[in-house]
């Protein structure tokens, strides 16, 4: 039996599970986020299907009954690709597979499929390899490999039992290989980022798509790839920007996300240690997304986990412009004031209060306000140069490093 699978637009349901610590409304827009998701890798999410449970199904992700429910869906409509909203363990995989007799995707599959998609250097290429070999590892199955996949002809036929031990040896070398290769290129990006001297580093972070490239553009004057899809920026790009007298070097790199695969964040150590090294942070939040506040959880778990979220930070809340708070009718007495009806100024007198004046509200689509983003950028480095360089203005004279 050999079958053939589209892999590039393909039509996909979404499956996501509504556990009792979220409401459906935020199940729903991460269930949008996982559409986004899909669609950047160039699918097409035509129906969701969840369901309320305490916890994911340790067998099957979602109750039997359930699943049964996606696969007579998929039948009729025939379509050949289900996509989960969780990483799923690899029995879990197996089974769902047996019953849907499919092509099975999960959220990491998804992401590292972007990124794959994304890669442009050999470096980033590398790197992201390296971490779909580690997440596939422990999942070859018989129905699907994505090793198949990678080798060109798309959705073949699942290797029988001996391949699949063939497959895990050939992935294990490659593993090998690839953890060499990154070691050689990290020493040499250790090098490169030394010897950009003493100037300070101030380092662009935040979740996929809030304009992190778009500003990096407006401040610096160069030109990053930015786009209305995830992931638009892998590789790191440094500019050295000047403010009023102070240089400093800006970094623009991979923006993060909501359940980022391990995988990802341990093989992009590297590209990370630009963040790790910076000595202050620009923390992006894009505004007007009703998930922003879920988004800086996220970004900051994800500095946490990396040993940097006590960094001096800055809070640039972005798109501005694109916010929307939604008004309740005067005659409407029913309706109670949430979130969504909060106007910028009410927000700012929620917790972003309590950031002491470290924050700063701008559109960098449509350049407002970025003097004073300038500003305040230009005080918070001006604190750590004049720390670094105590006794002599024109010392920074000598770093005329080019931009990389
Ligand atoms: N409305 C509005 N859109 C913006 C603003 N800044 C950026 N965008 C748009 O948001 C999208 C994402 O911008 P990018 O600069 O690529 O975002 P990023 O954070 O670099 O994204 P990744 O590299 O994918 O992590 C693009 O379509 C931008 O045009 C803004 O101030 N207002
Ligand atoms: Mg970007």
């Amino acid at each position: 039996m050999i079958e053939e699978r589209k892999v590039s637009s393909e039509k996909a349901v979404l499956i996501g599970v509504v556990t009792q610590h979220q409401d459906e409304q935020q199940s729903n827009e991460y269930l949008d986020e996982l559409e986004f998701l899909t669609l950047t890798a160039g699918g097409e999410a035509v129906k969701r299907f969840t369901q309320k449970l305490e916890m994911p199904n340790p067998k099957t992700f979602i109750g039997a009954g359930k699943l049964e429910d996606v696969r007579a869906y998929m039948e009729a409509h025939h379509i050949e690709t289900a996509i989960f909203d969780d990483e799923l363990s690899s029995s879990q995989l197996r089974n769902i597979e047996k019953v849907l007799d499919c092509k099975v995707l999960d959220r990491t599959n998804l992401i590292l499929d972007i990124f794959a998609s994304r890669a442009q250097t050999s470096y980033a290429r590398t790197q992201v390899e390296l971490a779909q070999c580690q997440y596939l590892l422990p999942r070859l199955t018989r129905l699907w490999t994505h090793l198949e996949r990678q080798k060109g002809g798309i959705g073949m036929r699942g290797p029988g039992e001996t391949e699949i031990e063939t497959d895990r040896r050939i992935i294990r070398d490659k593993i090998t290989l690839l953890k060499k290769k990154l070691k050689i290129i990290d020493k040499q990006m250790a090098v490169q980022r030394k010897n950009r001297g003493k100037m300070v580093r101030v380092a662009l972070v935040g979740y996929t798509n809030v304009g992190k490239s778009t500003l990096m553009n407006v401040v610096s004057k160069s030109d990053v790839f930015a786009e209305n899809k995830l992931f638009a920026t892998l590789d790191t790009t440094v500019r050295k920007v000047v403010i009023k007298n102070i240089p400093f070097l800006l970094t623009d790199t991979v923006g993060f996300i909501r359940k980022l695969p391990t995988q990802l964040v341990e093989s992009f150590k590297s590209t990370l240690d630009e963040v790790r090294e910076a000595d202050l942070l620009l923390h992006v939040v894009d505004i007007s997304h009703p998930n922003f506040e879920d988004h800086i959880a996220s970004v900051n778990k994800i500095l946490d986990e990396i040993k940097s979220l006590d960094k001096p930070t800055l809070m640039v809340f972005n798109k501005i412009d694109a916010y929307q708070h939604e008004t309740i009718d005067e005659d409407d007495l029913v309706t109670e004031k949430t979130k969504v009806h909060f106007t910028l100024a009410e927000w700012e007198k929620t917790w972003m209060n309590k950031l002491n004046n470290n924050c700063i509200f701008i559109s960098a689509l449509n350049k407002e306000n970025l003097e004073d983003f300038r500003v305040k950028v230009f005080e918070e480095v001006k604190k750590i140069h004049i720390t670094r360089f105590p006794y002599n203005d024109f010392l920074y004279e000598e770093y005329t490093e080019e931009d990389s």
